[in-house]
Formats: structure tokens, C-alpha cells, sequence
């Protein structure tokens, strides 16, 4: 301490360069940044409050430059030295400016090709340019006096990145907005940057690549937005993609913290589902039941030991192919199950379809036919209405 005070002191007596001399017993000059890690390519924002060297109240003043007060950015293997920063207000005594790192040589998205342009350049205050490592810090000394350096540090690190979709669900004829975040991607601070995701569902596992753009020029925050087709080829930011189809979003993260290696690349998956907009049970109708001969023809009377048929039509109310089983089950009066059986298959867009069932009765009586559509055995979900008719067997 005595020596910071004897050193302040001497410089007092050599001060020739400010009108007002700073207050030395009193070196209140902290260094401040807009963020305590940051990613390679990032802007640093640089405060510096140094009312004592606010020489001119009338006037924009400057610190870093004079000789003996240099202002020193420095990372690992590079610097910036003298670096100016200017006063924001002609009185305010708060000095600022800008470094935008521009890391290293690398390709940030696999296709063999270099993404950055490292370079170490500038004066100040915006001007400045200043080459990354992958991990390790940012420095920011000042030499407030004479032997009075403040430093203030930061880190320097890459993010892994994080994919989400805006639902966990989406109807067919809505949009999927698909967010990335990676602020590693954000090789420009002063343009929208832009990474590929790869989007794919059940039913098109090729998918396909779509742009996603930096929100703002600064965010490290990339969106892509994608339409679902039920009835053509998956194509530029429209998937094909089926009602109870799972969709995938995939960003390949070649920006990778220690301790992955600098080469290391990893996949980031998000995960969301694509359903119907008809509801469940409008999806297919049953729109007619009967009881018909071995012609097709309606059975008036049927009768004991005689073969019938359960004819039924059910239609797809959905533009797209569905795939179903038509469940018959026949209940005596006692409404114990008789007869049970199915019809599996597949209804085209709109398609209607006739079906039938053999049955043959062994005891008169009421019977109850009872018709149902689900889209499969393994995992029932109800696509119609059930549909109830009475029968009567003399
Ligand atoms: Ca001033
Ligand atoms: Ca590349
Ligand atoms: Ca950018
Ligand atoms: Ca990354």
C-alpha cells in the first residue's frame, strides 16, 4: 500500500496532461463487462468508471492511450495494447468501448470448409478485433496511476447447444417454430448468423435441412419455422408427416466445451408429435350397419343356423391415409359376447369403405351388434363413435 501511495505521489508531481489532476488517494476505476463468459466470437462491452479522469467537464475525454496509462486487452496468445475508451457524456467520467473476439481458425458445421476469420486489430474505442482460444480467459488492465493497475478478468468458453421445439404437439396444419440456442453460432455480431437443423418425422426419416436464422444480429439464438404435409414429399421447410407421427429436430454441435475436444461434435435432439385436427372420434364414421344375405340384400327375418352377414360402412373423415380395425361384437340378452371379429386395413384420404362379417346365430333371441373403429390392436384409440343396432333371431 505504502509503495501504491509513494508511486500515486511521484506521479502527482509529473502530471502534466489532465487540467484537473485525478484523485489518487482515491482510485475508484472498476472495470465492468456486459458478461462474465463469453463465447469466442462474442462483442465485449467495456465500462470503465474513472471519474478522476474526467478532465474535462466540458469536453469527451479518453483513457488508455496515454503513455504510461495504457488500457491492454489481452487473451492467451494475442492483445490489443494501447486500446482507447471514450467518455460517454462530456461530464460523466464513464468511459467505454468495444473488442469483438473473433477466435480461431475452425469449421464450426462439418462441411470440411473454415468458418472464422481470426484476426487481432484496432485502437479503439469499437474498432477492435482480438483473436480466441477455446477456453481460457479475456483480460482488461488499465494503468489507473503510476503502478496502479486495475485488471478486471473474464472467461472465454463454448456452449453446448440446446434444441426446442415450441409445443410438444402441433395439428397438421399448423406451423413448427424450432429454436436453437448456441451462442458459439453467433459468428458475427453484427449480422444474423445462420446453422442447419435437420428435421425428420416417423414417416419421413430422410427429412429434411432447413436454415435456422439468428433472431437478432447478436442473440446466438436461431429459428426455423416448418409446415407439415399429409399429401405430398417432404420439401423445402415442409415435412411429411402423419397424424401420430413423433417429429425430430437435430442440430449437430461442433462447438463443444472442455472437456470434449476442440474436433468433438455431438447431436442435439429435441423431440415433438404431430396429431390430427379432428377430434379422436370424428376421424372415421360408421355410417351404416345391417344385417344383409350372401347378396349384399338386407336380411328382414334372419333366422337360427343361418349365415348372415354384418355389413358396415365406415368412411375417413381426414385427408390423409389412416389406418384402422372395424370391430363387430355381438351380445345376447344376457349381454354375454357371442361373436367377435375385426377387419384390419387402411382408408385413404376420404375413402369410404364396405365391410362385413359372417355370423351364424344358434339360438333365437335379441342380440345386440355393437361396431367400433380404433387405428390398431396393440395401442386402441377409439377413431369413431361406436355405432349399436338391435337384432332379432326367430
Ligand atoms: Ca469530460
Ligand atoms: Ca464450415
Ligand atoms: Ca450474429
Ligand atoms: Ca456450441
Amino acid at each position: 500500500m505504502l509503495e501504491i501511495v509513494l508511486s500515486v505521489l511521484s506521479f502527482l508531481v509529473l502530471s502534466a496532461y489532465a487540467e484537473e489532476p485525478p484523485d489518487y488517494f482515491n482510485p475508484y476505476a472498476p472495470i465492468f463487462t456486459d458478461k462474465e463468459v463469453y463465447s469466442w466470437t462474442d462483442k465485449v462491452h467495456i465500462t470503465i468508471v474513472a471519474p478522476s479522469w474526467n478532465a474535462n467537464k466540458y469536453g469527451i475525454d479518453s483513457i488508455g492511450t496515454q503513455g504510461g496509462h495504457f488500457i491492454k486487452i489481452s487473451t492467451s496468445k494475442h492483445s490489443l495494447e494501447p486500446y482507447k475508451l471514450t467518455e460517454t457524456e462530456p461530464n460523466s467520467g464513464v468511459f467505454v468501448g468495444e473488442v469483438t473476439l473473433t477466435g480461431f481458425l475452425h469449421d464450426v458445421d462439418d462441411d470440411g470448409k473454415i468458418d472464422t476469420n481470426p484476426r487481432t486489430v484496432g485502437s479503439g474505442p469499437t474498432n477492435g478485433f482480438l483473436e480466441t482460444e477455446r477456453d481460457g480467459g479475456l483480460t482488461i488492465s488499465f494503468e489507473f496511476a503510476d503502478g496502479v493497475v486495475l485488471i478486471h478478468s473474464v472467461m472465454i468458453s463454448w456452449n453446448i447447444g440446446e434444441i426446442i421445439f415450441s409445443e410438444p404437439v402441433y395439428l397438421v396444419g399448423e406451423s413448427a417454430k424450432i429454436r436453437v440456442i448456441d451462442p458459439d453460432m453467433n459468428l458475427n455480431p453484427e449480422t444474423v448468423d445462420r446453422i442447419l437443423v435437420e428435421v425428420l418425422s416417423d414417416s419421413d426419416v430422410a427429412g429434411i435441412l432447413v436454415d435456422a436464422i439468428e433472431s437478432e444480429d447478436d442473440s446466438g439464438l436461431f429459428e426455423a419455422l416448418i409446415s407439415f404435409t399429409q399429401n405430398s414429399v417432404s420439401s423445402g421447410n415442409r415435412l411429411f408427416a402423419i397424424p401420430g407421427d413423433s417429429i425430430y429436430a437435430k442440430y449437430e454441435d461442433n462447438t463443444l466445451p472442455s472437456p470434449y475436444s476442440i474436433q468433438d461434435e455431438l447431436d442435439i435432439q429435441a423431440k415433438s408429435k404431430i396429431e390430427s385436427d379432428i377430434p379422436c372420434l370424428q376421424r372415421i364414421s360408421i355410417e351404416d350397419v345391417f344385417v344383409a344375405d350372401s347378396f349384399g340384400k338386407p336380411m328382414l327375418e334372419p333366422t337360427v343356423n343361418e349365415q348372415i352377414h354384418i355389413a358396415g360402412m365406415i368412411k375417413n373423415n381426414q385427408n390423409y391415409d389412416q389406418t384402422f380395425v372395424f370391430i363387430i361384437q355381438v351380445k345376447d340378452q344376457e349381454g354375454t359376447v357371442v361373436s367377435l371379429s375385426w377387419v384390419k386395413g387402411q382408408l385413404a384420404s376420404n375413402q369410404r369403405l364396405n365391410l362385413s362379417q359372417s355370423w351364424i346365430p344358434t339360438e333365437l333371441g335379441n342380440y345386440t351388434i355393437e361396431s367400433f373403429v380404433w387405428n390398431s390392436l396393440q395401442v386402441p384409440i377409439a377413431l369413431s363413435e361406436n355405432s349399436s343396432i338391435s337384432l332379432l333371431i326367430q
